[in-house]
């Protein structure tokens, strides 16, 4: 294999590689390491301190769920959302779709993967290009905080734990998470690999469980991701987060690749040991 033309996520005792033509971007921010490939077949690949972020071979999958699922769980019409981090703007894509949403608001930590987004991923920074989109260079912690009953719908598009996603996956932010959304609001967090991360996807499926009268962890299907699946867990006080409330109309489920009402539902039946898994340690109902 030539070294110089694959680049891995590096795991325990085994990686995931991808081989690549060039290298578009390698900036060192105050917070990470920001590096762009374009690949060989897998188009554009964003990684951050050497985690895949996103390629533009089956980003649609993990955007498209992470936009639609809180979007139509939410027992009222959405009117305005909350991105933390995010930074490449894909979920800003999804949500883009949805004339209902009044405003779209980012909270970002790195304005550099914003930057850098905008210069070499036009297919997911496009997102920024909507007139409702709000962006806010800062720690998603602490603005989640100043905003009070403000959103009906918050998608935490984290990084791992361990880098600058560190406090989204704490208890308090889970609290201050509820405090931010209106009655009947709905979050949605990335919820990592039960095969990779089990304990993580635990603790966030333990805090949504804590905070919310309807919690669950759906799968997504992503390849590029080890272990190829990767969770988003949602909670809400009203309904079943499981149920979707409305529908795509023709048009927009045209342009869905993934989400359909159907996918929603059955995003959230686990194989028998992920099952178990939460029910010993998620705590979920
Ligand atoms: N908008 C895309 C950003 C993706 N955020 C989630 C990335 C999580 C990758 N972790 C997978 C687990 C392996 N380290």
């Amino acid at each position: 294999m030539d070294a110089q033309r694959w680049v891995s996520e590096v795991n325990e005792g085994w990686g995931l590689t991808v081989k690549v033509k060039k290298q578009l971007c390698d900036i060192r921010s105050q917070y990470q390491h920001i590096e762009i490939f374009e690949t060989e077949n897998l188009g554009h690949l964003l990684m951050l301190d050497g985690i895949v972020q996103l390629t533009s071979y089956d980003e649609f999958a993990y955007h498209e769920m992470m936009a639609n699922l809180p979007f139509y769980a939410c027992s009222h019409v959405p009117e305005r959302a909350l991105v933390i981090g995010g930074g490449d703007g894909g979920v800003l894509r999804e949500l883009g779709r949805h004339p209902e949403l009044r405003t779209i608001d980012i909270c970002e930590i790195d304005a550099e993967v914003i930057r850098a987004a905008q210069k070499f991923l036009p297919e997911t920074s496009c997102g920024y290009d909507d007139p409702r989109v709000k962006v806010n260079i800062g720690d998603g912690s602490c603005f989640i905080k100043e905003h009070p009953g403000c959103y009906d719908i918050i998608i935490v598009d984290s990084t791992d734990p361990g880098g600058p996603g560190e406090p989204l996956f704490g208890e308090n932010f889970y609290r201050d998470m509820k405090k931010a959304l209106t009655p009947g609001g709905v979050i949605a967090t990335q919820a990592e690999s039960y095969y990779l991360l089990p304990e993580i996807a635990c603790r966030v499926v333990k805090f949504a469980g804590r905070f919310f009268k309807s919690s669950g962890f759906a799968q997504i299907n992503v390849p590029t991701y080890p272990t190829g699946v990767i969770g988003c867990c949602l909670g809400s006080d009203e309904g079943e987060v499981f149920l979707p409330r409305r529908m795509p109309d023709a048009e927009l489920q045209k342009q869905l690749r993934y989400y359909s009402p159907e996918v929603h539902r059955s995003a959230f039946e686990l194989p028998v040991f992920a099952r178990r898994l939460f029910s010993k340690n998620g705590d979920e109902k």
